[in-house]
């Protein structure tokens, strides 16, 4: 197997890999165009497993999707609609509490709320929208509003991201989620996304939430119109923003989904693509403990055959996702805990039932 990675041409970077020596910008790129995905997820497996040995992690979640109503319209998004369209819809407090309620009986450990930046919902909303899930199911662990909507709800109430993370922490935030993050360049939110809150902003909302304990996740939306370098550039950001302040929990690379969006020209993304790119952010990402493929974007199959090519993590039940299913998305909207373990079993790894700190709740 070394002789086939040495054969594409990266042996330098096997080298590397073995002595667990960092890899740099000028590699990164080098992974990305190298046609030898077998190298490459050679290199990448051995990573994960260094780091996460046979586990394989999922979670019995619930996603929670409360408004699509949203100021920024995205190019690449076909889950955030103007207030006015036919299709906008948001929830009321009392129907999110009605959503968890109905999946009481479920043994689900975390909730993932996450929405659009809503022109007119009052700050008073997000923390009641904390609380009530609380008040119907208490124990739950709750991962809410991307780093995106965290700015936009310090704004609302007229603080700093500091003065406002203790607030939502109070009235049950338990973590952040990875969206919100796309490509970081300044060239590429200009071109898609000019009105989301900068690259910049987003990873000072991301440290500054893990100086207070919070946890979080991050994210890169790849195969629309951004370059390999730009990607690399974003691995390298994450990559500094961890050294700084370990807050970071896990890495999941969203493929781009065209249908419905303004950029629906362009094609999805290749299986071959999905897979390169779990591979390079396991080995870019060497201060990250994990790398998740998120079945809803890539497919339970294609997820499946991560677990090799360096992702120790397939996500978990989630249901009733709206963000990939606006932009096309085929995949089921919900999977059993029952076939997750079938997929990670047959991936060769033992299933591990995880909380969303990545405390294990079960071992298969
Ligand atoms: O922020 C939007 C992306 C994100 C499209 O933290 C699209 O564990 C593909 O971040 N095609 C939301 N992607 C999803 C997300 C996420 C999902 C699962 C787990 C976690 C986690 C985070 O989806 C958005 C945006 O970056 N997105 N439109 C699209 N057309």
């Amino acid at each position: 197997m070394d002789e086939m990675v040495v054969q594409a041409g990266l042996g330098d970077i096997l080298d590397k890999v073995k002595k667990g020596e960092r890899l740099n910008v000028d590699d990164g790129v080098r992974l990305y165009k190298s046609p030898d995905l077998l190298a490459l997820g050679y290199l990448a497996n051995m990573v994960r497993q260094r780091l996460n040995g046979d586990n394989a992690y999922f979670i019995y979640n619930q996603h929670i999707n409360y408004s699509n109503i949203c100021t920024n319209l995205c190019k690449f998004c076909a889950f955030g609609k103007d207030k006015d369209s036919a299709l906008a819809y948001e929830m009321s407090v009392a129907e999110v509490k009605d959503k968890v309620r109905a999946r009481l009986a479920e043994p689900i450990t975390e909730i993932h709320l996450v929405g659009g930046i809503h022109p007119d919902l009052p700050y008073s909303y997000y923390l009641e929208m904390l609380q009530g899930i609380k008040e119907v199911r208490p124990e739950v662990h709750i991962q809410a509003f991307t780093c995106v909507e965290i700015f936009h709800l310090a704004e609302l109430a007229g603080k700093s991201v500091a003065d406002t993370l203790p607030e939502l922490m109070a009235a049950g935030l338990g973590s952040i989620p990875g969206g919100g993050a796309e490509v970081f360049s300044p060239r590429i939110r200009a071109l898609t996304c000019e009105k989301k809150l900068s690259g910049e902003g987003w990873l000072e909302v991301a440290k500054t939430a893990h100086r207070q304990g919070l946890r979080s996740n991050a994210t890169m939306l790849y195969g629309h119109i951004e370059t390999i370098e730009e990607r690399v550039e974003h691995l390298e950001l994450l990559r500094q923003a961890q050294d700084e302040t370990g807050g970071f929990l896990t890495f999941i690379p969203l493929a781009f989904h065209p249908k419905n969006t303004q950029l629906s020209d362009l094609s999805r993304t290749s299986g071959i693509e999905d897979l390169k790119h779990v591979a390079v952010s396991r080995l870019f990402l060497d201060n990250f403990p994990h790398i998740k493929a998120y079945w809803v974007m890539i497919g339970p199959k294609l997820a499946q055959v991560a677990l090799s090519f360096g992702a120790d993590d397939m996500d978990g039940t989630v249901k009733e996702e709206l963000i990939t299913k606006m932009a096309g998305g085929e995949s089921e909207q919900a999977m059993s805990d029952t076939e997750l373990i079938r997929l990670i079993r047959a991936a060769g790894r033992k299933p591990i039932e995880r909380d969303t700190l990545y405390n294990v709740i079960r071992e298969y």
